[in-house]
């Protein structure tokens, strides 16, 4: 109102008349809600019909996720779950699974090792696992056959990052002794395993492979999904997908553990979680599962 001054007088005289009644208009208007909000007047309702704010919902890592459908394809057949650290000894990574110190097998299962000393130096030197088999030896040497487990867990390898690696990702392991056991055992217990997780129908086939551990030894694949067998990007062409790896147990493995490998026999397998989920979700690039982007979580 200052600059009214400046005004003609008939000017002048109007501009006041209007800015006053626009004052004395907010100034009802502002004593009469205060009045409403400071409870003198009841009547303001909550608008119930008004859509409420959303609750953002958790859920399970697609990793968790396909883990736990794992395990419980093997919970029916008798297997127990069974879990080991994560901070291993050389020995259970590395010699009691048939991988001598200086065996160039060795050089496959490339190794974080820690740089601290070895608590118990006639174990070996300290390191990261590369596989869950250590937890496997750690149960064989603390119970005797009949012996049925699945062993879950991070492992850690330093592959040099890419879309299919990652130098931590998850393993599920599984190891069956008995008195008898066979390959065609082994072969049973995978195809329901597979049909189980992947539906009836599930195509597989069982390929010679090595390990040092298991003989014979196999991989398994499955047929392409994508292609239904004809060739494409997923199985390079080739028709078939490897999911996993496993064999008769070594007898120098019962040995390490105190089994005589003349009374027993056993079945081990082997394979790798994201793996798994990023074939059955069609997943190109392994390292979507460790940025946590909600954009790609909240898909699964
Ligand atoms: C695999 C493939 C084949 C395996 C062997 C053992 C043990 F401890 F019994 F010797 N545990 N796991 C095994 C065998 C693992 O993973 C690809």
């Amino acid at each position: 109102m200052k600059g009214f001054a400046a005004l003609q007088a008939e000017q002048r005289a109007n501009a006041f008349k209007q800015a006053n009644e626009l004052k004395a208009y907010m100034e009802a208007a502002l004593a009469q809600r205060l009045s409403e909000v400071s409870g003198a007047s009841k009547s303001v309702a909550v608008d119930v019909t008004l859509p409420g704010s959303a609750v953002p919902q958790g859920r399970l890592h697609p990793v968790t996720q396909t883990m736990d459908a794992i395990l419980a394809c093997f919970i029916p057949m008798g297997f127990e779950i069974a879990d080991g650290p994560e901070l291993e000894f050389e020995y259970y990574n590395f010699d009691a699974l048939n991988i001598p110190r200086d065996h160039p097998s060795r050089e496959s299962f490339d190794t974080f090792f820690v740089d601290a000393p070895s608590p118990q130096p006639q174990k070996g030197r300290l390191l990261l696992r590369s596989h869950t088999s250590p937890v496997q030896i750690r149960v064989m040497e603390r119970r005797k056959p009949p012996l049925r487990i699945v062993v879950p867990g991070k492992v850690f390898r330093p592959d040099p990052l890419d879309a299919g690696h990652s130098f931590m990702f998850h393993q599920v392991e599984g190891l069956m002794v008995d008195d008898r056991t066979s390959f065609a055992d082994l072969k049973g217990v995978l195809e329901q395993f597979l049909a189980a997780l992947f539906g009836p129908g599930t195509k597989t086939r069982f390929r010679p492979h090595f390990f040092p551990f298991t003989e014979p030894s196999a991989e398994v694949d499955l047929a392409c999904a994508s292609c239904r067998g004809g060739g494409c990007s997923t199985c390079g062409q080739k028709g078939w997908v490897e999911i996993m790896g496993c064999g008769m147990v070594h007898p120098n493995v019962f040995k390490a553990v105190g089994y005589d490998a003349n009374k027993v026999q056993g079945f081990a397998f082997g394979l790798g979680v994201e793996r798994i989920a990023m074939l059955k979700h069609g997943i190109k690039d392994i390292r979507l599962f460790f940025e946590n982007d909600l954009r790609f979580l909240e898909q699964f």
